[in-house]
Protein backbone atom coordinates (compact mmCIF):
# COMPACT_ATOMS: atom_id res chain seq x y z
CA UNK A 1 0.00 0.00 0.00
CA UNK A 2 1.46 3.28 -0.79
CA UNK A 3 2.12 5.92 2.05
CA UNK A 4 -0.62 8.57 0.82
CA UNK A 5 -2.81 5.61 0.68
CA UNK A 6 -2.20 4.35 4.32
CA UNK A 7 -3.09 7.88 4.97
CA UNK A 8 -6.37 8.61 3.22
CA UNK A 9 -7.49 5.10 5.71
CA UNK A 10 -6.03 6.30 8.39
CA UNK A 11 -8.15 9.77 7.63
CA UNK A 12 -11.22 7.87 6.95
CA UNK A 13 -11.37 5.98 10.24
CA UNK A 14 -11.16 9.14 12.09
CA UNK A 15 -14.14 10.49 10.23
CA UNK A 16 -16.39 7.57 10.53
CA UNK A 17 -15.55 7.48 14.33
CA UNK A 18 -16.36 11.81 14.46
CA UNK A 19 -19.21 11.22 12.40
CA UNK A 20 -20.76 8.48 14.70
CA UNK A 21 -19.72 10.32 18.23
CA UNK A 22 -18.71 13.64 18.35
CA UNK A 23 -21.11 16.56 18.30
CA UNK A 24 -19.54 19.35 16.95
CA UNK A 25 -20.30 22.87 17.79
CA UNK A 26 -21.97 25.46 15.01
CA UNK A 27 -22.70 22.70 12.58
CA UNK A 28 -25.48 20.71 10.33
CA UNK A 29 -24.60 17.16 11.77
CA UNK A 30 -25.92 14.94 8.59
CA UNK A 31 -24.07 17.41 5.92
CA UNK A 32 -20.92 17.15 8.39
CA UNK A 33 -21.06 12.86 8.23
CA UNK A 34 -21.56 12.63 4.12
CA UNK A 35 -18.60 15.43 3.62
CA UNK A 36 -16.28 14.07 6.38
CA UNK A 37 -14.55 16.26 8.59
CA UNK A 38 -11.51 18.05 8.11
CA UNK A 39 -8.65 16.21 10.52
CA UNK A 40 -6.01 18.56 11.41
CA UNK A 41 -3.36 17.08 12.80
CA UNK A 42 -0.55 19.61 13.18
CA UNK A 43 1.00 23.09 13.38
CA UNK A 44 3.70 25.86 13.52
CA UNK A 45 4.11 29.31 13.28
CA UNK A 46 0.80 30.26 10.99
CA UNK A 47 0.30 27.19 9.15
CA UNK A 48 -1.98 24.12 9.90
CA UNK A 49 -1.49 20.65 8.37
CA UNK A 50 -4.42 18.20 7.39
CA UNK A 51 -4.19 14.52 7.87
CA UNK A 52 -3.82 14.22 3.91
CA UNK A 53 -0.50 16.44 4.31
CA UNK A 54 -2.33 19.48 2.84
CA UNK A 55 -0.65 22.90 4.54
CA UNK A 56 -3.36 25.59 5.30
CA UNK A 57 -2.26 29.61 6.03
CA UNK A 58 -4.52 30.14 9.32
CA UNK A 59 -5.81 33.69 8.46
CA UNK A 60 -7.90 33.09 11.79
CA UNK A 61 -5.46 32.16 14.27
CA UNK A 62 -7.45 29.19 15.31
CA UNK A 63 -11.13 31.43 16.54
CA UNK A 64 -9.27 34.61 16.87
CA UNK A 65 -6.84 33.32 19.87
CA UNK A 66 -3.61 32.12 18.72
CA UNK A 67 -1.79 35.27 18.61
CA UNK A 68 1.24 33.94 19.37
CA UNK A 69 1.31 31.32 16.83
CA UNK A 70 1.50 27.43 16.74
CA UNK A 71 4.57 25.28 18.32
CA UNK A 72 5.08 27.63 20.93
CA UNK A 73 7.85 25.77 23.14
CA UNK A 74 7.93 28.26 25.99
CA UNK A 75 4.17 27.30 26.42
CA UNK A 76 4.22 24.13 26.37
CA UNK A 77 7.14 23.98 28.35
CA UNK A 78 5.74 26.32 31.27
CA UNK A 79 2.40 23.81 31.09
CA UNK A 80 4.57 21.10 31.90
CA UNK A 81 6.55 22.37 34.63
CA UNK A 82 3.13 23.14 36.14
CA UNK A 83 1.91 19.59 35.27
CA UNK A 84 4.80 18.36 37.16
CA UNK A 85 4.79 20.77 40.10
CA UNK A 86 1.11 21.77 40.93
CA UNK A 87 -1.50 20.21 37.89
CA UNK A 88 -4.33 21.13 39.84
CA UNK A 89 -5.73 23.12 43.16
CA UNK A 90 -8.30 25.25 43.13
CA UNK A 91 -9.06 28.92 44.12
CA UNK A 92 -11.87 28.21 47.07
CA UNK A 93 -11.33 27.76 50.25
CA UNK A 94 -9.05 30.91 51.12
CA UNK A 95 -6.59 29.33 48.49
CA UNK A 96 -4.27 30.16 45.83
CA UNK A 97 -1.17 29.24 44.24
CA UNK A 98 1.59 30.92 43.06
CA UNK A 99 0.70 31.31 39.03
CA UNK A 100 -2.73 32.83 39.86
CA UNK A 101 -1.29 35.06 41.88
CA UNK A 102 1.50 36.28 39.59
CA UNK A 103 -0.49 36.68 36.26
CA UNK A 104 -3.23 38.37 38.34
CA UNK A 105 -0.62 40.94 39.22
CA UNK A 106 1.06 41.36 35.61
CA UNK A 107 -2.76 41.60 34.04
CA UNK A 108 -3.08 44.34 35.93
CA UNK A 109 -0.17 45.70 34.23
CA UNK A 110 -1.70 45.27 30.80
CA UNK A 111 -5.20 46.39 31.19
CA UNK A 112 -6.07 49.86 31.26
CA UNK A 113 -5.57 51.99 34.99
CA UNK A 114 -7.58 50.85 37.73
CA UNK A 115 -8.70 47.82 36.17
CA UNK A 116 -7.16 45.74 38.63
CA UNK A 117 -9.05 42.73 39.86
CA UNK A 118 -9.50 39.40 38.13
CA UNK A 119 -11.84 36.47 38.87
CA UNK A 120 -11.13 33.75 36.32
CA UNK A 121 -13.13 31.21 34.26
CA UNK A 122 -12.49 28.81 31.62
CA UNK A 123 -13.89 30.69 28.73
CA UNK A 124 -15.03 33.59 27.08
CA UNK A 125 -18.84 32.56 27.82
CA UNK A 126 -18.69 31.79 31.25
CA UNK A 127 -16.36 35.37 31.54
CA UNK A 128 -19.37 36.73 30.21
CA UNK A 129 -21.84 34.92 32.26
CA UNK A 130 -20.08 35.30 35.72
CA UNK A 131 -20.19 39.36 35.06
CA UNK A 132 -23.87 39.50 34.22
CA UNK A 133 -24.04 37.45 37.96
CA UNK A 134 -21.50 40.55 39.17
CA UNK A 135 -23.62 43.18 37.70
CA UNK A 136 -26.37 41.99 39.80
CA UNK A 137 -24.92 41.63 42.76
CA UNK A 138 -23.24 44.89 42.40
CA UNK A 139 -26.73 46.50 42.07
CA UNK A 140 -27.79 44.55 44.81
CA UNK A 141 -25.00 45.51 46.91
CA UNK A 142 -25.81 49.09 46.07
CA UNK A 143 -29.37 48.80 47.03
CA UNK A 144 -30.57 49.15 43.70
CA UNK A 145 -32.00 46.08 43.31
CA UNK A 146 -34.34 47.34 40.54
CA UNK A 147 -31.44 48.09 38.19
CA UNK A 148 -31.87 44.87 36.35
CA UNK A 149 -32.02 44.96 32.23
CA UNK A 150 -28.85 44.77 30.57
CA UNK A 151 -28.22 46.43 27.07
CA UNK A 152 -26.24 44.64 23.89
CA UNK A 153 -26.11 44.89 20.55
CA UNK A 154 -27.71 43.50 17.27
CA UNK A 155 -24.80 41.10 15.86
CA UNK A 156 -23.06 41.08 19.01
CA UNK A 157 -21.02 37.75 19.97
CA UNK A 158 -20.97 37.10 23.72
CA UNK A 159 -20.97 33.24 23.79
CA UNK A 160 -22.79 30.37 24.03
CA UNK A 161 -23.58 29.75 27.89
CA UNK A 162 -27.64 30.65 28.71
CA UNK A 163 -26.60 34.06 29.95
CA UNK A 164 -23.69 35.05 27.32
CA UNK A 165 -26.31 33.46 24.81
CA UNK A 166 -28.96 36.00 25.87
CA UNK A 167 -26.36 38.83 25.38
CA UNK A 168 -25.72 38.41 22.38
CA UNK A 169 -27.58 39.14 19.47
CA UNK A 170 -27.09 37.02 16.20
CA UNK A 171 -30.49 36.02 15.67
CA UNK A 172 -29.99 32.33 14.90
CA UNK A 173 -29.26 31.98 18.32
CA UNK A 174 -31.89 32.47 20.58
CA UNK A 175 -35.13 30.53 18.98
CA UNK A 176 -33.59 27.10 19.39
CA UNK A 177 -33.18 27.30 22.92
CA UNK A 178 -35.91 29.51 24.17
CA UNK A 179 -33.64 33.08 24.62
CA UNK A 180 -32.85 35.46 25.48
CA UNK A 181 -33.61 35.44 29.41
CA UNK A 182 -35.64 38.07 30.72
CA UNK A 183 -33.91 41.46 31.53
CA UNK A 184 -31.28 41.29 28.13
CA UNK A 185 -32.05 43.82 25.47
CA UNK A 186 -30.76 44.71 22.11
CA UNK A 187 -29.90 47.66 20.71
CA UNK A 188 -29.22 49.07 17.23
CA UNK A 189 -25.03 48.26 16.01
CA UNK A 190 -22.81 50.56 14.27
CA UNK A 191 -22.26 48.94 10.62
CA UNK A 192 -22.04 51.76 8.86
CA UNK A 193 -21.36 49.86 4.92
CA UNK A 194 -24.34 47.95 5.46
CA UNK A 195 -26.67 50.29 7.37
CA UNK A 196 -25.49 53.74 6.51
CA UNK A 197 -26.55 53.97 3.28
CA UNK A 198 -26.01 57.76 2.39
CA UNK A 199 -25.76 58.93 5.80
CA UNK A 200 -22.19 60.68 6.77
CA UNK A 201 -20.41 57.91 8.65
CA UNK A 202 -19.87 60.43 11.72
CA UNK A 203 -23.25 61.31 11.75
CA UNK A 204 -24.79 57.44 11.75
CA UNK A 205 -22.48 56.57 14.51
CA UNK A 206 -24.12 59.19 16.75
CA UNK A 207 -27.23 58.36 15.72
CA UNK A 208 -26.79 54.48 16.07
CA UNK A 209 -25.07 55.03 19.37
CA UNK A 210 -28.09 57.63 20.83
CA UNK A 211 -30.05 54.27 20.15
CA UNK A 212 -28.87 53.02 23.37
CA UNK A 213 -29.57 56.49 25.34
CA UNK A 214 -33.44 56.20 23.58
CA UNK A 215 -33.61 52.67 25.23
CA UNK A 216 -32.50 53.75 28.57
CA UNK A 217 -35.23 56.65 28.75
CA UNK A 218 -38.00 53.84 27.64
CA UNK A 219 -36.75 51.52 30.31
CA UNK A 220 -36.25 54.36 32.84
CA UNK A 221 -32.81 54.54 33.72
CA UNK A 222 -33.22 53.17 37.26
CA UNK A 223 -33.98 49.95 35.72
CA UNK A 224 -30.49 50.10 33.48
CA UNK A 225 -27.97 47.69 34.67
CA UNK A 226 -25.37 47.83 32.28
CA UNK A 227 -24.21 48.09 28.70
CA UNK A 228 -22.07 45.59 27.05
CA UNK A 229 -20.21 45.72 23.76
CA UNK A 230 -17.56 44.49 21.96
CA UNK A 231 -14.98 47.50 21.38
CA UNK A 232 -14.56 46.13 17.57
CA UNK A 233 -17.49 43.42 16.64
CA UNK A 234 -16.13 40.07 15.79
CA UNK A 235 -18.37 37.00 14.87
CA UNK A 236 -20.96 39.54 13.79
CA UNK A 237 -19.06 40.75 10.53
CA UNK A 238 -15.33 42.58 12.09
CA UNK A 239 -17.41 46.00 12.87
CA UNK A 240 -15.31 49.11 13.74
CA UNK A 241 -17.26 51.37 14.56
CA UNK A 242 -17.47 55.49 13.41
CA UNK A 243 -14.65 57.40 15.71
CA UNK A 244 -18.14 59.58 17.16
CA UNK A 245 -19.29 56.50 18.45
CA UNK A 246 -17.62 55.03 21.55
CA UNK A 247 -17.64 58.91 23.17
CA UNK A 248 -21.31 59.55 22.73
CA UNK A 249 -21.43 55.88 24.27
CA UNK A 250 -19.68 56.25 27.52
CA UNK A 251 -21.03 59.75 27.51
CA UNK A 252 -24.90 58.06 27.43
CA UNK A 253 -23.26 55.56 30.59
CA UNK A 254 -22.16 58.13 32.83
CA UNK A 255 -25.19 60.52 32.17
CA UNK A 256 -27.81 57.42 33.57
CA UNK A 257 -25.45 55.68 35.74
CA UNK A 258 -24.94 52.48 33.08
CA UNK A 259 -21.87 50.47 33.84
CA UNK A 260 -19.54 49.38 30.81
CA UNK A 261 -18.38 46.64 30.10
CA UNK A 262 -16.03 45.70 26.91
CA UNK A 263 -16.04 42.39 25.76
CA UNK A 264 -12.20 41.95 24.99
CA UNK A 265 -12.62 38.28 24.22
CA UNK A 266 -11.07 39.45 20.60
CA UNK A 267 -9.91 42.40 21.01
CA UNK A 268 -7.51 41.68 24.17
CA UNK A 269 -4.01 40.79 23.52
CA UNK A 270 -2.73 43.24 20.63
CA UNK A 271 -5.14 42.08 18.14
CA UNK A 272 -5.79 46.07 17.36
CA UNK A 273 -2.58 46.82 18.07
CA UNK A 274 -2.56 47.72 22.15
CA UNK A 275 -2.92 44.90 24.80
CA UNK A 276 -6.73 45.86 24.76
CA UNK A 277 -9.49 47.45 22.47
CA UNK A 278 -10.30 49.26 24.70
CA UNK A 279 -6.87 51.05 24.23
CA UNK A 280 -7.62 51.02 20.71
CA UNK A 281 -10.43 52.62 20.71
CA UNK A 282 -10.35 55.08 24.11
CA UNK A 283 -12.49 53.36 25.78
CA UNK A 284 -12.75 53.34 29.67
CA UNK A 285 -14.80 50.43 30.69
CA UNK A 286 -15.90 49.91 34.48
CA UNK A 287 -15.32 45.77 33.30
CA UNK A 288 -13.92 43.39 30.93
CA UNK A 289 -14.13 39.97 29.70
CA UNK A 290 -11.04 38.58 28.00
CA UNK A 291 -10.04 34.95 26.92
CA UNK A 292 -8.80 33.53 23.69
CA UNK A 293 -5.71 35.26 23.09
CA UNK A 294 -5.04 35.54 26.87
CA UNK A 295 -3.15 31.67 26.45
CA UNK A 296 -3.28 31.94 22.41
CA UNK A 297 -5.58 29.49 22.98
CA UNK A 298 -3.23 26.83 24.21
CA UNK A 299 -5.36 26.62 27.22
CA UNK A 300 -8.86 27.40 27.85
CA UNK A 301 -8.53 30.33 30.62
CA UNK A 302 -11.04 33.66 30.69
CA UNK A 303 -11.07 36.23 33.11
CA UNK A 304 -13.54 39.17 33.76
CA UNK A 305 -11.69 41.87 34.95
CA UNK A 306 -13.62 44.63 36.83
CA UNK A 307 -12.46 48.28 37.54
CA UNK A 308 -11.86 50.63 41.00
CA UNK A 309 -15.60 50.97 41.18
CA UNK A 310 -17.00 47.60 41.14
CA UNK A 311 -14.22 45.81 42.27
CA UNK A 312 -14.60 48.26 45.76
CA UNK A 313 -17.70 47.06 46.01
CA UNK A 314 -17.55 43.45 45.49
CA UNK A 315 -14.04 42.87 47.55
CA UNK A 316 -15.72 44.83 50.62
CA UNK A 317 -18.73 43.28 50.28
CA UNK A 318 -20.14 41.71 53.76
CA UNK A 319 -21.55 38.63 52.42
CA UNK A 320 -19.86 35.74 50.69
CA UNK A 321 -20.34 35.93 46.60
CA UNK A 322 -21.75 32.71 46.03
CA UNK A 323 -20.06 32.06 42.37
CA UNK A 324 -16.66 30.17 40.94
CA UNK A 325 -15.77 27.29 39.05
CA UNK A 326 -13.70 24.03 39.80
CA UNK A 327 -11.22 25.42 37.44
CA UNK A 328 -11.30 28.89 38.21
CA UNK A 329 -7.50 30.11 38.30
CA UNK A 330 -6.60 26.58 37.30
CA UNK A 331 -2.48 26.86 37.91
CA UNK A 332 -1.24 24.88 34.15
CA UNK A 333 -3.53 27.35 32.21
CA UNK A 334 -2.28 30.00 34.61
CA UNK A 335 0.90 29.24 33.41
CA UNK A 336 0.52 29.11 30.61
CA UNK A 337 -1.00 32.35 30.15
CA UNK A 338 1.89 33.89 31.81
CA UNK A 339 4.38 32.29 29.37
CA UNK A 340 2.22 33.72 26.76
CA UNK A 341 2.35 37.06 27.89
CA UNK A 342 6.33 36.73 27.90
CA UNK A 343 6.68 36.12 24.43
CA UNK A 344 4.55 39.26 23.48
CA UNK A 345 6.22 40.85 25.55
CA UNK A 346 9.51 39.86 24.27
CA UNK A 347 9.06 39.74 20.57
CA UNK A 348 7.02 43.17 21.15
CA UNK A 349 3.88 41.34 19.06
CA UNK A 350 1.84 44.02 20.51
CA UNK A 351 3.90 47.09 19.23
CA UNK A 352 4.29 45.42 15.66
CA UNK A 353 0.78 44.78 15.63
CA UNK A 354 0.58 48.50 16.31
CA UNK A 355 3.01 49.63 14.20
CA UNK A 356 5.35 47.81 11.47
CA UNK A 357 3.29 44.65 10.82
CA UNK A 358 0.04 46.13 11.55
CA UNK A 359 0.69 49.17 9.52
CA UNK A 360 2.23 46.64 6.17
CA UNK A 361 -1.52 44.28 6.60
CA UNK A 362 -3.65 47.35 6.42
CA UNK A 363 -1.83 48.44 3.50
CA UNK A 364 -2.37 45.25 1.74
CA UNK A 365 -5.85 44.52 2.84
CA UNK A 366 -6.78 47.73 1.39
CA UNK A 367 -5.18 46.96 -2.03
CA UNK A 368 -7.95 44.65 -2.05
CA UNK A 369 -10.48 47.85 -2.53
CA UNK A 370 -9.57 47.63 -6.89
CA UNK A 371 -11.19 44.16 -6.97
CA UNK A 372 -14.84 44.19 -8.70
CA UNK A 373 -16.70 42.32 -6.59
CA UNK A 374 -14.60 44.03 -3.43
CA UNK A 375 -16.90 47.12 -1.89
CA UNK A 376 -14.94 47.88 1.04
CA UNK A 377 -12.25 46.91 3.19
CA UNK A 378 -11.75 47.61 6.63
CA UNK A 379 -9.13 46.73 9.58
CA UNK A 380 -6.81 47.80 12.53
CA UNK A 381 -3.89 45.68 13.83
CA UNK A 382 -4.33 42.64 12.30
CA UNK A 383 -8.01 42.33 11.82
CA UNK A 384 -9.66 42.73 8.56
CA UNK A 385 -12.81 42.80 6.72
CA UNK A 386 -13.43 42.37 2.54
CA UNK A 387 -17.00 43.02 1.80
CA UNK A 388 -18.12 40.94 -1.51
CA UNK A 389 -20.65 42.96 -3.72
CA UNK A 390 -22.09 42.19 -6.69
CA UNK A 391 -22.18 46.51 -7.16
CA UNK A 392 -19.46 48.71 -5.54
CA UNK A 393 -22.23 51.34 -5.96
CA UNK A 394 -25.57 50.11 -4.12
CA UNK A 395 -23.69 47.58 -2.14
CA UNK A 396 -25.93 45.13 -3.35
CA UNK A 397 -25.06 41.19 -2.38
CA UNK A 398 -24.61 38.20 -4.16
CA UNK A 399 -26.61 35.46 -2.64
CA UNK A 400 -23.91 33.48 -1.04
CA UNK A 401 -20.56 34.95 -1.91
CA UNK A 402 -18.91 34.14 1.25
CA UNK A 403 -19.44 30.33 1.43
CA UNK A 404 -17.93 30.27 -2.51
CA UNK A 405 -15.11 32.33 -1.23
CA UNK A 406 -13.92 30.47 1.90
CA UNK A 407 -14.45 27.05 -0.02
CA UNK A 408 -12.13 28.47 -2.52
CA UNK A 409 -9.50 29.66 0.58
CA UNK A 410 -9.97 25.97 1.99
CA UNK A 411 -9.05 24.83 -1.39
CA UNK A 412 -6.28 27.25 -1.85
CA UNK A 413 -4.49 26.43 1.06
CA UNK A 414 -5.87 29.42 3.04
CA UNK A 415 -8.10 30.19 6.42
CA UNK A 416 -10.55 32.87 5.99
CA UNK A 417 -13.66 33.30 7.75
CA UNK A 418 -16.64 34.25 5.99
CA UNK A 419 -19.82 35.84 8.13
CA UNK A 420 -22.24 36.57 5.33
CA UNK A 421 -20.74 37.93 2.58
CA UNK A 422 -17.80 39.47 4.63
CA UNK A 423 -14.75 37.82 4.23
CA UNK A 424 -12.42 38.12 7.51
CA UNK A 425 -8.95 38.26 8.85
CA UNK A 426 -7.17 37.43 11.98
CA UNK A 427 -4.03 35.68 11.42
CA UNK A 428 -1.54 35.12 14.24
CA UNK A 429 0.46 38.22 15.65
CA UNK A 430 3.93 36.82 14.82
CA UNK A 431 2.84 36.99 10.77
CA UNK A 432 6.07 38.39 9.15
CA UNK A 433 5.58 40.86 5.88
CA UNK A 434 6.21 38.02 3.27
CA UNK A 435 3.65 35.75 4.94
CA UNK A 436 1.49 38.92 4.89
CA UNK A 437 2.42 38.95 0.91
CA UNK A 438 1.24 35.57 0.60
CA UNK A 439 -2.20 35.80 2.43
CA UNK A 440 -3.06 38.66 0.37
CA UNK A 441 -1.63 36.83 -2.86
CA UNK A 442 -3.94 33.71 -2.23
CA UNK A 443 -6.96 35.90 -1.00
CA UNK A 444 -6.91 37.60 -4.12
CA UNK A 445 -6.54 34.67 -6.20
CA UNK A 446 -9.86 33.11 -4.38
CA UNK A 447 -11.86 36.11 -4.59
CA UNK A 448 -11.09 35.91 -7.98
CA UNK A 449 -12.30 32.52 -8.54
CA UNK A 450 -15.29 34.06 -6.94
CA UNK A 451 -15.65 36.32 -8.63
CA UNK A 452 -15.53 33.79 -12.19
CA UNK A 453 -17.95 31.68 -10.25
CA UNK A 454 -20.28 34.74 -9.54
CA UNK A 455 -20.08 35.22 -13.54
CA UNK A 456 -18.13 38.63 -12.83
CA UNK A 457 -15.49 39.13 -15.20
N1 LIG B 1 -17.02 37.12 23.46
C1 LIG B 1 -16.54 37.32 22.21
C2 LIG B 1 -16.34 38.71 21.74
C3 LIG B 1 -16.24 36.22 21.39
O1 LIG B 1 -15.79 36.43 20.15
C4 LIG B 1 -16.94 34.77 23.19
C5 LIG B 1 -17.21 35.89 23.95
C6 LIG B 1 -17.18 33.43 23.80
O2 LIG B 1 -16.00 32.79 24.06
P1 LIG B 1 -15.97 31.17 24.20
O3 LIG B 1 -14.58 30.94 24.70
O4 LIG B 1 -16.99 30.79 25.17
O5 LIG B 1 -16.23 30.61 22.82
C7 LIG B 1 -16.43 34.93 21.90
C8 LIG B 1 -16.12 33.71 21.07
C9 LIG B 1 -16.45 32.69 15.03
C10 LIG B 1 -16.40 32.32 16.46
O6 LIG B 1 -16.71 31.79 14.22
C11 LIG B 1 -16.17 33.29 17.42
C12 LIG B 1 -16.15 32.93 18.76
C13 LIG B 1 -16.33 31.61 19.13
C14 LIG B 1 -16.56 30.65 18.17
C15 LIG B 1 -16.60 31.00 16.83
O7 LIG B 1 -16.22 33.81 14.65
N2 LIG B 1 -15.98 33.92 19.70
Amino acid sequence: MSHSAQISNQTKRWQEMDAAHHLHPYSEHHDLAAKGARVITKAEGIYLWDSEGKRLLDGMAGLWCVNVGYGRKELAEAGYKALQELPYYNSFFQTTNPYTAELSAKLATLTPEGMNRFFFANSGSEANDSWIKMVRFFWNLQGKPEKKVILARTQAYHGVTVGAASLSGIPSMHPQADLPIPNIQHIDYPYWYELGGNEDQQEFGLRIARSLEDRILEIGADHVAAFIAEPIQGAGGLIIPPESYWPEIQRICKKYDVLLHADEVICGFGRTGSWFGSQSLGITPDSMSMAKGMTSGYQPLSAVCVGERMGDVLFNANEEWSHGFTYSGHPVACAVGLANIEVMERENLVGKAGGEIGDYFQKKLTELQDHPIVGETRGMGLLGAIEIVKDKETRTRFDDAGGICRDHCFANGLIMRAIGSTMVLSPPLIITKPEIDELFALARRCIDLTAQDLGVQ
